[in-house]
């Protein structure tokens, strides 16, 4: 049987530890990898002054990983510079903040090739190789200038942006090129892989085949899209774990009667955070009857912190909340709870469990997961209200959600509204579509999804030619 290598920018090492924060993506990957065998490799999150190549591998829960360190070199250019002041903003349409330096590219390319040249001898003939996320889009090529003839799998866990947009990338074909040395390419939704073979068709003159096989030239790749999910099993254990049980009774406590609306994401601007505040003041002030009875608690640990426009939006929502709770608090009430940091996970699924509304609105997002994780730690017999934004990949399947546009202060306000008046039958109603996909479609049908197109690829390269 081949084994199974995986290669993401950051490796999760398998934890024993039953309040580790191991996301939902981990534990699939760890699984799938048990069950295979093989090697996850990435980086190790440490800088060196030179890079070295040196390899430090960790086995444990039957799995072996790998991790490299790179130079502070690498950490400016490729994963603060390209990946996350280029790519990162303009896969998520946000060209106002992307920065088009050539030493980002340059160093994303170097990183590549470091990666390339380090985990390729540690590759086997018969192996899949599954290359994760925009870090790394030209591995597949690179690892193909060495070689390798394996089948090899890449998915992209954010959007894939609009031709138009794409476009304004110096050097875009290239980077979209690099895509075709790899067997499959995996988008969240049916709309990222639209926009992907709209850009293929538009401007790399590709032709489209049966069962999404996309030839450009003499490659023929096929393009799918494989809705990432969560540990939903796990996760419905988690919220009605002790843990949860607790945070879910402190919640009401401080609550006292009133409605708990909830936010959790990392601090990042795609998020829809300042957005989501101006929808929540909206509803304050349109509907002064109901303020005093909700509060919203926004969880929002911070990401990215060397980057300065996340430093920037940390800025923005410190001054939006001050503001709005400035306007509207009373002596035993502040409207918004704003929360800088993260709780484990059983934690978290109790704070879903409390809260009548979960609020989800990124202004554009590959999948979203918490969406998921506040329909997995509901109360079956009282559910709480999914209020998500149209722009989150998760729409396409959880269309049994209030669906909000997150650029409009008024639609959020009057999802929230409908959401306080939603009747008990019809939020079980809701719910119980929205459960059966987040049950029915969780991280390892996702997981099992990717790797069989990987598996049902011709395992020789002359038969793939
Ligand atoms: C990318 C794509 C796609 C957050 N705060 C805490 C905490 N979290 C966990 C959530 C959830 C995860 O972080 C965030 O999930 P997202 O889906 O929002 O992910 P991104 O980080 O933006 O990642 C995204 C995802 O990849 C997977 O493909 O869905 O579209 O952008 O699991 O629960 N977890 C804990 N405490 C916190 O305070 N324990």
């Amino acid at each position: 049987m081949s084994r199974l290598i995986v290669v993401s920018n950051r490796v999760q090492p398998p934890s024993n530890d039953p309040n580790a924060n191991q996301g939902g993506l981990a534990v699939a990957l760890l699984a799938a990898l048990k069950e295979k065998g093989g090697i996850w490799f990435g980086w190790s999150g440490e800088t060196t002054e030179k890079f070295t190549g040196h390899i430090n591998f960790q086995q444990g829960g039957g799995v072996t990983t790998a991790t490299v360190d790179l130079e502070e070199q690498d950490f400016d250019e490729y994963y603060n510079g390209f990946a996350n002041r280029t790519l990162w903003p303009l896969f998520h349409y946000r060209i106002d903040l992307t920065e088009f330096e050539r030493d980002f590219k340059a160093g994303y390319v170097r990183v590549n090739a470091r990666f390339a040249d380090t985990v390729a001898p540690l590759v086997e003939p018969d192996d899949i190789v599954w290359v994760h996320d925009y870090h790394l889009i030209p591995l597949g090529a690179e690892m193909r200038a060495r070689g390798m003839t394996n089948r090899m799998g890449f998915f992209l866990h954010i959007p894939w942006p609009p031709m138009r947009l794409l476009t304004s990338l110096p050097n875009h074909r290239e980077l979209v090129e690099s895509l075709f040395a790899y067997d499959v390419v995996g988008f969240q939704t049916h709309d990222w892989l639209d926009s992907f073979l709209s850009y293929v068709t538009g401007e790399l003159g590709g032709t489209l085949g049966d069962n999404g096989m996309v030839t450009v030239g003499d490659r023929t790749i096929r393009a799918i899209a494989a809705p990432i999910g969560i540990e939903t099993a796990s996760f419905e254990k988690a919220a009605q774990s002790t843990t949860a049980r607790h945070a879910c009774e402190r919640m009401w406590m401080s609550a006292t009667g009133r409605s708990l609306i909830v936010g959790v994401d990392r601090l990042d601007y795609s998020k829809g955070l300042p957005e989501r505040f101006l929808g929540y003041e909206r509803f304050l002030a349109s509907h002064p009857e109901r303020s005093g009875l909700v509060y919203l608690l926004q969880i929002a640990p911070p990401s990215r912190e060397k980057v300065d426009t996340y430093r920037e939006i940390r800025a923005t929502l410190d001054s939006l909340s001050g503001r709005i709770n400035g306007e509207y608090a009373d002596m035993d009430w502040v409207p918004i709870r704003y929360v800088n940091k993260g709780y484990p996970r059983d934690m978290l699924a109790g704070i879903y469990r409390a809260a009548r509304i979960g609020l989800v609105t990124p202004l554009r997002d590959g999948m979203n997961l918490v969406a998921k994780e506040y329909v997995a730690a509901q109360d079956p017999n009282d559910p709480g209200v999914l209020i998500l934004s149209k722009f989150a990949g998760a729409a396409e399947q959880l269309t049994d959600a209030v669906l909000v546009n997150p650029y409009s202060a008024e639609e959020m306000s009057d999802a929230i509204a409908t959401a306080l008046a939603m009747p008990r039958e019809e939020r079980i109603r809701r719910w119980e579509k929205l459960i059966d996909n987040v049950r029915r479609e969780d991280v390892m049908w996702w997981c099992e999804l990717f790797i069989d197109a990987l598996n049902a690829v011709p395992q020789s390269a002359e038969a793939r030619a």
